[in-house]
């Protein structure tokens, strides 16, 4: 490796700047990877995904290629340091939050379980937007993250895509993912060549209708107006529409007769950003002499469909009008898959196209897929028996379960390199591989040494994130203090006002000398879309509840409030081994499932949550007395939203602390640092109508929450082996073990054989 290294840099490493030794481990990294691609026989995943949100890849390509220690080694011999050199890597801006992670954590699964499957998306050049707060708000810039070397390839292939009757090429780019142990396989990213960043003006705004300069700037383009939505449109089919011709093409290659495309691809449809993708194959294996009946048959049984919400908002419904202007060529086929819906049955709410043009993608998703998943138990449950219910009676056979997971080998190994080493001390490296294994660290929850060495390796991360934070925003915390850390996008529903409800009660439970029983450090992560304004409101909020309490010495001594900008995987790397008390307060029945959770208790944090989405699981896999549970079900939810009679005028009114930590969201104080319209509107949001129901939920998540403070304070012990008990029950979340049963219940896919060079590129 040192001659390989410094042949690539004509020089000793010592010498070598950080910039060029991260070229040449990129260069040592694609070759390796290059070595573990494998030929598919049968079929093939094809994984749809607006989003990919994949993190930094240097470290983790180096842990799942098995040199990490090696290259570690190398550097620290010539006084370099491998954490310094990630810090020149940037970010991939092509993800927003938990959907864009699933798909990232779902690659890294395919490949460690030797399973071909690709990623197809866009190469977003500014990602969502850069985040940073400027007098207490957030304000966005354009992300930039794709000057310098790239880990994805221009493969050199275009493909042709019509839109509103112009043609535009699309250039595919890739690069590889490369399993743990395991094979390599490809993202797929497609970019338009006259795509100009210069148009962009003032923060993100740009012009809307300049489609060949603007379509892959950004990931969800501000869609508050026409022009924005019919945007979101062009975006999702130029991804659809390259896509699907990218796959018909490789397989194809492979030997298929497009009769029989079912047995060479299995397409997942992430949500409904790539619904187009079942029109758009109807349409091209029309082209190809294929008729409409039978299309439509293949493409039901290659295509998946995975719902990730029950908000009506996210489940995109697109005006004929727009689309016939867009994608022209896709309505006939639309209107041919909904006449045949209404074939079968007159009820409305099974249209594809309603009475209003509305064309509603996720009942097209429902109807020609011969799958449809929630990604929760909870949440699949929900979709079955109300929210997707008349789905469910006609297509019982279509619905099934596959809870979310997460990649252990980015959300343990390569984030929490400590924690990993004591725990392959106490029960060998087998959990690397199995991470059920995770179980055996139970046998340790009474043993006083392990215990406290896990304390110890907490502190040591709340420190080093600290000093993390400390470079990136100068902002210094205390180590002794409980981290509780809600890091997720921001959004009513997961309920970060609520959180900020139960730090100004706590303000005025210290000026009223009620101390808590440990102080209390309260982390945010999160983005705001820009067009979101009550979200924009509750960060404006916190931010301005930060600057009130650390101007206060009485109560900074016990609250200290921190928001970190520009919350990203490298922020939550750093982020969630050091959080003591992992903040899970969404709404019960709003959270389809959360992966945050899983990676929180992984790194040994007690959950405080609702029982919404995965933590309902999560309390099954640590037990009731490992977790803080607070707050209504969902079924008392459901109910109160179908009797239609919650007043949150009437909780305020009648519940004095309430009352109290709402009225000082515009009071004095809060004025005398923030903006008066946005802290007004925020509080007549809360008081007028609080849509999720935070109020209700209110003094139970006070009192658990002091419960958990209390019991990290006076009872380390019982905390230590909770924390340990978390550890050892994450094993299930392990997004192994969900792409086992997609790959069981759904996609089936083939087996591969090692080939190399010139031949694979033949069978790829
Ligand atoms: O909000 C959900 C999370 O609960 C879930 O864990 C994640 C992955 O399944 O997907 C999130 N999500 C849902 N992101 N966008 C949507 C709706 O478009």
């Amino acid at each position: 490796m040192k001659a390989r290294l410094e042949a690539l840099c004509k020089k000793s490493i010592a010498e070598c700047s950080y910039e060029e030794i991260y070229r040449a481990l990129m260069t040592i990294v694609k070759e390796e990877s290059k070595a573990r691609e494998k030929a598919v026989k049968g079929r093939k995943l094809y994984y749809i995904s607006a989003e990919f949100l994949i993190g930094k890849l240097l470290s983790n390509n180096l842990i799942n290629l098995g040199i990490y220690d090696e290259v570690d080694g190398l550097l620290k011999e010539s006084g370099k340091s491998l954490a310094e050199l990630e810090e020149i890597e940037p970010e991939p801006s092509l993800g927003n939050g938990g959907l864009g992670r699933l798909a990232a954590c779902f690659l890294d699964s395919l490949a460690t379980l030797d399973l071909p499957g690709d990623g197809v998306g866009l190469m977003y050049h500014c990602g969502l937007f850069r985040q940073n707060f400027r007098n207490h708000c957030q304000n966005e810039t354009p992300d930039y993250w794709l000057d310098g070397a790239q880990w994805a390839e221009d493969t050199g292939k275009t493909y042709e895509v019509s839109l509103a009757g112009k043609e535009y090429e699309a250039r595919l780019y890739r690069l590889d993912v490369t399993g743990y142990d395991g094979r390599t396989n490809k993202l797929n990213l497609f970019d338009l060549d006259t795509v100009d960043e210069g148009i962009i003006s003032e923060g993100i705004q740009f012009d809307k209708t300049e489609i060949d300069k603007n379509l892959t700037l950004f990931l969800y383009p501000d869609d508050s107006d026409d022009e924005g939505r019919k945007l979101r449109i062009y975006q999702q089919y130029l991804m659809v529409s390259a896509g699907a011709q990218m796959i018909l093409e490789e397989c194809e290659k492979r030997g298929c007769k497009l009769h029989d495309l079912a047995d060479y691809a299995a397409i997942q449809i992430n949500d409904t950003h790539p619904s187009m993708v079942i029109p758009e194959l109807i349409r091209l294996l029309g082209e190809k002499g294929i008729a409409f009946e039978e299309a439509a048959e293949i493409v039901t049984k290659t295509c998946a469909y995975t719902n990730h919400t029950i908000l009506a908002e996210a489940l995109e419904k697109w005006p004929e009008s727009y689309l016939e202007e867009v994608v022209p060529q896709l309505m006939p086929v639309i209107r041919k898959l909904d006449e045949a819906v209404k074939e079968k049955t007159d009820r409305e709410d099974l249209a594809i196209i309603d009475k209003g043009h509305l064309v509603h993608m996720a009942n097209m998703d429902i109807h020609f897929t011969h799958s449809t998943n929630g990604v929760a138990a909870l949440h699949t449950e929900i979709l079955k028996e109300s929210e997707l219910n008349q789905f469910y009676q006609l297509y019982p056979e279509k619905f099934n379960n596959k809870t979310n997971g997460i990649t252990f080998r980015r959300w343990l190994l390569s984030c929490n390199h400590e924690l990993t080493e004591y725990i392959e001390s106490l029960i060998g490296p087998g959990f690397k591989k199995d991470a059920s294994e995770l179980k055996k660290l139970a046998a340790y929850g009474d043993d006083q040494k392990v215990l406290k060495r896990l304390m110890e390796i907490k502190t040591a991360n709340k420190k080093k994130f600290s000093d993390w934070l400390f470079k990136k925003q100068g902002v210094a915390l205390k180590p002794d203090s409980i981290f509780s850390i809600q890091s997720k996008r921001l959004h009513e529903y997961k309920r970060q006002q609520l959180n900020l409800l139960y730090l100004i009660h706590q303000y005025f439970e210290i000026k009223n000398g009620h101390l808590p029983a440990a102080p209390i450090t309260a982390v945010f992560g999160a983005k705001a879309a820009p067009a979101y304004i009550t979200a924009k409101n509750i960060i404006h909020a916190l931010l301005t509840l930060s600057k009130v309490v650390e101007k206060d010495p009485e109560v900074s001594k016990w609250i200290q409030i921190v928001l970190v900008e520009n919350y990203n995987v490298t922020a939550a790397e750093k982020m969630i081994p050091a959080c003591d008390l992992s903040e899970q307060i969404s709404l019960a029945s709003k959270e389809a499932s959360g992966t945050g959770n899983m990676k929180f208790m992984l790194n040994g944090a007690v959950t405080l949550g609702t029982m919404d989405g995965a933590n309902v699981e999560i309390a099954d896999c640590v037990g009731g007395e490992n977790i803080y549970i607070f707050g209504q079900s969902s079924r008392q939810v459901i109910r109160l939203y179908e009797k239609g009679d919650y007043c949150a005028r009437e909780w305020y009114e009648t519940d004095p602390n309430l009352r109290r930590a709402v009225d000082f969201i515009d009071g004095e104080l809060m004025l005398s640092e923030g903006d008066e319209g946005s802290l007004r509107s925020l509080k007549n949001e809360l008081v007028g109508k609080d849509w999720f129901q935070t109020f209700p939920d209110f003094n139970a998540y006070v009192v658990r929450k002091n419960q958990a403070v209390t019991d990290y304070a006076v009872n380390p012990e019982k905390w230590a082996k909770m924390a340990l008990l978390n550890i050892s029950g994450a094993g299930y979340f392990s997004s192994d073990r969900t792409i086992a049963e997609y790959n069981e219940d759904i996609w089936h896919l083939g087996e591969t054989e090692e080939v190399s060079g010139i031949e694979e590129e033949a069978v790829r």
